[in-house]
This record gives structure tokens, C-alpha cells and sequence, in this order.
């Protein structure tokens, strides 16, 4: 059975079907573009919104849904759950990044510990299931590389002495906080006999 994926992020169905290793339908394929409101008090919750809300368009699929940002504990937790709109609401991953590049910039941080976390919601006819998986390191005041997306180029994973721009995608495939929450996600669906 096909999953379907509820996220329209091109960098988020990249890694998941990736890191799934089979095949995975985003919504919009299957009912268009679908206005969801991301209005939950935590990245659990609001993996539930988006994996629930696709599901009742799609009855009987299995839906995957993923919520996810980036927190800097210097910055009491921000961006947290407010990751794809720090710079506004409709700001691009550009936008974001260099909000944070600034915001560490005028509280006069060069560098200090940050964390990705990824919450995946499955939904399906069995129930609702949640799961999560979290990357350490720090972020720098500079953006350094292109490779992956979001906030990438200014994370520096523990273990490592570049960025997630620079170094290996394959390298995060394995450490990154999507990485761990789907390893979890993939057991939940072996369970379901998806
Ligand atoms: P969907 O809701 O359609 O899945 P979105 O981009 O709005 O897409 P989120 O609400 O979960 O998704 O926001 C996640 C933001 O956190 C995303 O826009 C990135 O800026 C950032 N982010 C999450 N995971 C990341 C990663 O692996 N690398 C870099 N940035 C990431």
C-alpha cells in the first residue's frame, strides 16, 4: 500500500522517501493543495493536525505527516514550533535562516548550542500514532554550504566541525533527528502491516 506523505516541504518528502525506502504519494498528488492550520501548542501536536486532517480527505490510506524545527535553548527555545514562519508568516527557508543568523548576531552569539526535533504522526484505520526523534549540535552566526534545507547551513552537528550545508547529505540521512523519528515511524508501520 502507498503511504501518503502530508507535506507540501520538497526537502521533507526528499529525506522521508528516502529514508523510508519506498514509495510515498504527497497529498497534494492525490487531492490538491489543502490549507492546514498548524494552530498545536507542540510539534506533536501539530504532526496530529496535518497527518488527521489529510486522513479525513483520504480514509483508509495510511497518512504520514512530519512537524519539525529547529530550538536554541540561548534564545529561550525559538524559533521551536515557529521554525517555518520565525520570519514571518509565507517566509521562505531563506528568510528564516537569516532572521536566526541576525537574531544570534545582535544578542552577540557566535555560536551556541541548538537541536533539531522531528515529530511523525501516522494516521491510519487502526488509530493515530506518534513518534520522535531529536539532532544535537550548535548553530553558528554564518550560513556555510547549500546542501540540505531550512537551517542547515548554520547547524553544526555534535561529533562534526562543519555545517549541515557542507558536510555529506548521507551524513545527516543517518544522524538527523527525521533519521531517528523514522526509524521508530517504520516499526509503527511494520505493526500496521503497511
Ligand atoms: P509541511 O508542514 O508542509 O510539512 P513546513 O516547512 O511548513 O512543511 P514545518 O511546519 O514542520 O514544515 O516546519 C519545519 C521548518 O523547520 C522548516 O521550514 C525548516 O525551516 C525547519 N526544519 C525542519 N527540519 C529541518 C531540517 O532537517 N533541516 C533544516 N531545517 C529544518
Amino acid at each position: 500500500m502507498a503511504i501518503i506523505l502530508a507535506s507540501s516541504n520538497k526537502g521533507k518528502i526528499r529525506e522521508i522517501s528516502d529514508l523510508l525506502g519506498r514509495e510515498i504519494v504527497p497529498y497534494s498528488d492525490v487531492v490538491g493543495e489543502v490549507d492546514i492550520v498548524e494552530d498545536g501548542k507542540s510539534f506533536k501536536e501539530n504532526a496530529i493536525i496535518k497527518a488527521r486532517t489529510i486522513y479525513e480527505k483520504i480514509p483508509d490510506a495510511v497518512v504520514i505527516a512530519d512537524d519539525s524545527g529547529i530550538s536554541v535553548p540561548a534564545l529561550g527555545g525559538e524559533p521551536g514550533i515557529y521554525s517555518a514562519r520565525y520570519a514571518g508568516e509565507g517566509a521562505s527557508d531563506k528568510e528564516n535562516l537569516q532572521k536566526l543568523i541576525d537574531t544570534l548576531k545582535e544578542r552577540g552569539i557566535e555560536r551556541t548550542p541548538a537541536y533539531y526535533t522531528a515529530a511523525i504522526a501516522i494516521a491510519s484505520p487502526q488509530g493515530i500514532y506518534t513518534v520522535h526523534g531529536w539532532m544535537w549540535g550548535e548553530v553558528i552566526a554564518e550560513a556555510r554550504g547549500d546542501k540540505g534545507f531550512g537551517y542547515d547551513p548554520m547547524f553544526i552537528p555534535e561529533g562534526y566541525n562543519e555545517t549541515l550545508g557542507e558536510l555529506d547529505e548521507e551524513i545527516k540521512q543517518r544522524i538527523s533527528h527525521r533519521a531517528k523519528a523514522l526509524r521508530l515511524a517504520k516499526i509503527v508501520l511494520e505493526r500496521l502491516d503497511v
